[in-house]
């Protein structure tokens, strides 16, 4: 597979004994998966619970169904926003990126806090654009109107 800056992101709404949201990004050529307990956030400053889960191949991205009772996981499973992202910057700690989906959309971290797999999924501010005044308004010259 070419390597992409953009690759895709779902996430999947799993009525499981516990309803949870199963985020996953495209990385390193699997699905590499979070169950966030809570809607993931649409609000900036919002944070959620995000426990990394074992990673999914790619083509789960598209799976719509119901998972039969008695195996793993057994419950309906529906998308619920899947996009691009694009990734700004990843450690082992901390994963910067941004969404381009139908809910979430805009600059995303993930950061470990807690053990190896327990995460914050966060909804961050938009990065601040320096904001000028028009060409016109700038340097407004005093002098020529007293
Ligand atoms: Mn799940």
């Amino acid at each position: 597979m070419p390597h992409s800056a953009t690759a895709i992101f779902v996430i999947q709404k799993h009525y499981a004994t516990h309803l949870h949201y199963d985020f996953r990004l495209e990385m390193d050529g699997v699905l590499k998966s979070w169950a966030v307990p809570k809607e993931p956030p649409m609000e900036t400053g919002v944070k959620r619970l995000a426990v990394q889960v074992e990673d999914h191949e790619l083509g789960y991205a598209n799976f719509e169904g119901t998972i039969p009772r008695g195996e793993y996981g057994a419950g309906k499973v529906e998308i619920w926003d899947k996009g691009t992202y694009m990734l700004k910057s990843r450690t082992n700690e901390k994963i910067e990126f941004i969404l381009h989906g139908t809910k979430l959309q805009g600059d995303y971290a993930l950061i470990k806090f807690k053990g190896d797999k327990n995460w914050l999924l966060i909804k961050k501010k938009a990065a601040k654009t320096l904001q000028k005044p028009p060409r016109h308004l700038r340097g407004f010259d005093n002098t020529k109107t007293g």
